[in-house]
């Protein structure tokens, strides 16, 4: 049941809801998806022609086609279909979108993983009247939609004029140009950042428009730093925060995802770094659109996080795992997680501490400061293996990047002796290594944080750079160099490739390029 505040909130969440912008696309090439090995994912795609090539010709049965429309798009689809001669029996289509060629190269019916098939864009239509203009019946995520007709119409038929009404609500003319001195790849990482999270600024910040399509927490914080610096879509943010505080439960404990229909409801998933997180996301909000008022009405909730999460915090000032939450922090499957968890409720009770400072709340800063102090000593003592020069975690005393990062953004240790850990585990081949952009984003924020600008710049052009050069449209959910076709769910197939989390290389290119010197860079 919701309080009357809630429903207050809610109200105010809806009245946010943002009016989407839209622009026609029509595909660029007509092509076909062939295997080859080196290719992304064993695929290319070869050119037959112009769309319109394709649009001229009839056909009975047999008929397999592919467009590129040349950039990625979210939308409605929608087609012509003329007929010539009578239409006797229903015309039976196939038609498959896929963000990558390997989606609309590869047969569904494998799919093995473990997300349901239905994230698999793909429609079966059988029409009566085929003559007219055709409307698929969702929302796709695609940048190839492939057509395909098995089965005999019995008459002659063509389709054309095939487009997409592609809906985002990032206006474009908001975002500033990048210095003048800012060499090209970098300009690449920008344009793939910005093109990622404006497709997934629909009216939320979606994860990701083809999978899960939804607000989840995590992803939320890291798509708004880069809003804030570039399409400055303000009122979407105060919708997602005022969403998320609206649909607590009765503990008051926020979700970590949400869902906007038939009605905003709470995703029932509870991560307990995504929770800690809510305070950063209040003030980083507040701090960029100077709404103060905002902060100061959902300060309760952000407190509130922070106390639920100090209940996994035990008498001696450390995280331990009892089985209650979902843990996050990477996809890595073999990670140990309590000490970078350790690290962002360290982190989020910082923030928090600023934030009351900042709301002239001074005397709720003792009881945030004593947590601070009692949870980074038990960090200290517990977790830092001075031998090594690095934090573990876990009984089996496990070194990972993840810890090494959320450490250091919690400031555990001093700048100088925490760039030391993170260069300790980058010399260690054992250790655990991040597997998505989510967790790579904390490695390279860690080290701008503590004075390796050089290394986090390096980072970045490496990791995000490597999807550039295997041809990114947008940033992708997951993502390892060593294994493009890495995926958490059992198939590359339902990957996300368009993926909000993804998108922060601008929000380092953009958020004082001065300061991270990539201004300054010669390419
Ligand atoms: C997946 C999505 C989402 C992420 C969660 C933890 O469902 O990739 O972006 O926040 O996991």
């Amino acid at each position: 049941m919701m309080t009357t505040q809630q429903k207050l909130w809610l109200e105010k969440a809806e009245a946010l809801k943002p009016t989407l912008f839209r622009r026609t696309v029509k595909p660029r090439h007509w092509v076909r998806p062939e295997r080859d090995a080196q290719g992304f994912q064993g695929w290319r795609l070869a050119t037959l022609g112009p769309p319109e090539e394709f649009y001229a010709r009839y056909h009975r049965r047999d008929l397999d086609a592919t467009f590129d429309f040349g950039e990625y798009c979210v939308g409605q689809v929608r087609f012509e279909i003329e007929v010539a001669g009578t239409i006797d029996s229903p015309l039976r289509l196939q038609i498959k979108l896929g963000e990558t060629p390997a989606e609309v190269g590869e047969d569904f019916n494998q799919y093995q993983g473990t997300l349901s098939r239905s994230w698999l864009q793909e429609e079966i239509l059988n029409l009566e009247r085929p003559g007219a203009v055709i409307r698929l019946p969702r929302r796709y995520a695609f940048r190839y939609l492939r057509f395909h007709a098995e089965y005999d119409a019995g008459y002659q038929f063509r389709i054309k004029n095939v487009v997409c009404d592609a809906v985002t609500s990032a206006d474009l003319a908001a975002v500033s140009p990048l210095p003048a001195s800012c060499p090209e790849p970098l300009r690449d990482l920008d344009r793939i950042s910005l093109n990622t999270l404006k497709n997934c600024m629909q009216t939320v910040f979606e994860d990701g428009p083809k999978r899960d399509r939804r607000l989840w927490l995590g992803d939320f914080r890291l798509q708004a730093l880069v809003n804030y610096h570039s399409f400055k879509n303000y009122g979407l943010a105060k919708r997602c925060l005022y969403l998320f505080a609206a649909l607590a439960d009765e503990h008051g404990r926020i979700p970590a995802c949400l869902y906007e229909r038939p009605q905003p409801h709470n995703g029932n998933s509870h991560i307990y770094d995504y929770t800690a997180l809510f305070a950063p996301t209040l003030l980083e909000y507040a701090q960029a659109s100077g709404d103060w008022d905002t902060a100061a009405e959902l300060w309760p909730v952000a407190v509130r996080q922070l106390d639920i999460v100090q209940e996994d915090i035990d008498e001696t000032g450390l995280f331990q795992d009892r089985g209650k939450w979902w843990l996050f922090i990477d996809w890595s499957s073999g990670l140990d997680r309590q000490a970078a968890e350790q690290g962002v409720v360290i982190f989020s009770l910082k923030k928090a501490c600023e934030l009351a400072r900042a709301l002239g709340r001074e005397p709720e800063c003792a009881v945030l400061e004593r947590r601070i102090a009692h949870l980074s000593r038990a960090a200290m003592e517990q977790l830092f293996d001075a031998g090594r020069q690095v934090f573990v975690s876990g009984k089996e005393r496990q070194v990972s990047w993840a810890s090494q990062a959320w450490l250091a953004l919690a400031g555990v240790l001093p700048p100088d002796a925490a760039a030391g850990t993170l260069r300790a585990v980058a010399a260690t081949p054992a250790a655990v290594k991040p597997v998505g952009p989510y967790l790579y984003h904390y490695v390279v924020e860690a080290m701008f944080a503590c004075g390796m600008a050089a290394e986090g710049r390096a980072l970045l052009l490496d990791y995000w750079g490597a999807m550039a050069k295997l041809g990114a449209d947008n940033f992708w959910e997951v993502f390892d160099p060593q294994d493009p076709s890495l995926s958490p769910y059992g198939s590359h197939l339902i990957n996300s490739y368009c993926h909000a989390w993804s998108c922060t290389p601008s929000y380092f290119l953009r958020s004082g390029p001065a300061a991270h010197g990539f201004g300054a860079r010669q390419s």
